[in-house]
């Protein structure tokens, strides 16, 4: 890593490796940096970071900052890989709120595969503001990365059947614990999974929602005895106290099961706590204002569906991602809302879920089928759930930047089986 004055400049290899996922275990992996999780990248509000990738693998890979306001030639736009033996540089100018982002492969069609297998990792900004809320911070501010797998019986991973992937990974590790001291930590959750829903359930334990996918509430949220449900790609960002624990105790974060029986209640993570630590951290009673949300002059409809007649087929308003299609044309500047359904309530599979990713922007929920929005779809998301038959209402300002970005299901499987559109933001 070199710094400048402006910038923070880094270098990180694509590559792939074998690693000890499992206990006394060499799994094949795919990495960013040799690592699964790849490494945090933490980067500061206002302070442009440049990391150049090489790719050591056998086949073109790139790398998407999702949640991140990037350039269009820098958002790992699927056909603009990097090929075997190559390197790309990526440019983040971080002319966003403070957040907590990850980044990923997004190459076209195997993205699922390759998040699968090990490429995502996290992505930090700190806000400007951000020391004013004494959040916890430094070793009790954590990111969590939570997903699923399948190992074989020689411990490989398996891209299959995804109602096989009975292993949930927590920073890359079945069933960790964490030793904690019985205080204050802010814990950044990511479900990195490429399909699974994820509903998490902190217990009695006190916890406050302090923000989502693209920064800080308002206000903090008392979420204490809520369950946590996170798509695949989204991140909530919470304060948990554990200092009404004894030292000595244990405390067992868990997953509602979703392929392994709705009454299946899975161990994620256990916090063992193991001390006691002085905490001059606060759960403030404001946090960071939301941007203003200006008058929308756009209304478009977006329809996530599968076409199941043969292969399943991905569709955006009928259509699979076609990248010589430019499906949405968006004045630079202008802001628009975006009414997105889910048209697979009654296929010959029974309902199926979605989600919806876009790019370059961050939005706003304005509500569900008329109704108010979820406790989840609080503040800037770029990531929601998106139920069999519902429709949401959001609204994105597309600021700054030029060129093709994406939108699509972040349920991996159904994006690199077409399920993905193209808006170019024009002046
Ligand atoms: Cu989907």
């Amino acid at each position: 890593m070199a710094r400048t004055d402006d910038t923070d400049v880094y270098r990180l290899d694509i590559l792939a490796a074998d690693l000890e996922l499992l206990p006394g275990v060499r799994t094949k992996c795919l990495t960013f940096g040799g690592s699964f999780v790849g490494p945090t990248i933490r980067a500061r509000e206002g302070r442009r970071v440049l990391v150049t990738y090489r790719n050591w693998l056998s086949e073109a890979a790139n790398v998407h900052l999702h949640g991140g306001h990037v350039p269009a030639d820098s958002d790992g736009h699927p056909m603009q890989v990097i090929d075997p033996g190559a390197e790309r540089l990526y440019e983040y100018p971080n002319k966003q709120p403070g957040t907590t982002l990850w980044y990923h492969d997004h190459s076209h069609h195997v993205e699922a595969e390759h998040v699968y297998r090990g490429m995502h990792a996290f992505y930090l900004i700190e806000g400007e503001d951000e020391h004013r809320y004494h959040l916890p911070c430094g070793d009790y501010d954590i990111p969590i990365a939570i997903r699923d797998a399948q190992f074989d019986a020689g411990g490989q991973l398996v891209h299959g059947d995804p109602r096989e992937r009975n292993v949930i990974l927590v920073n890359g590790r079945p069933k960790p614990y964490f030793r904690v001291a019985a205080r204050k930590y802010r814990l950044r959750l990511l479900n990195s999974s490429t399909l699974r829903f994820l509903k998490l359930n902190f217990g009695s334990l006190p916890v406050f929602q302090i923000g989502s996918d693209g920064g800080l509430l308002p206000a903090p949220a008392d979420r204490t005895g809520t369950e946590f449900p996170l798509a695949a790609g989204e991140r909530v960002d919470l304060v948990v106290d554990f200092s009404g624990l004894a030292v000595g105790s244990r405390f067992m974060l868990t997953n509602q099961g979703q392929f392994t029986g709705n009454d299946e209640i899975e161990q994620v993570l256990r916090f063992d706590v193991d001390r006691t630590a002085r905490d001059h951290s606060r759960v403030p009673d404001e946090l960071r204002p939301l941007p203003e949300l200006p008058p929308a002059t756009v209304n478009r409809e977006v329809k996530l569906s599968f076409d199941l007649t043969n292969q399943p087929i991905g569709l955006i308003n009928g259509k699979p991602f076609d990248p010589d299609r430019v499906d949405q044309r968006i004045q630079r500047g202008a802001t628009e809302i975006w009414t997105i359904t889910n048209g697979d309530a009654a296929t010959k599979y029974g309902p199926i879920q979605h989600s919806f990713h876009m790019h370059m922007t961050q939005f706003r929920v304005l509500d569900r089928d008329g109704r108010p929005p979820l406790p989840g779809d609080a503040g800037l998301k770029d990531t929601i759930p998106l139920p069999p038959g519902t429709s949401v209402r959001v609204q994105a300002t597309f600021a700054d930047y030029l060129g093709r970005y994406l939108y699509h299901c972040h349920m991996l499987e159904h994006s690199s089986a077409g399920m993905m559109g193209q808006m170019e933001i024009v002046d």
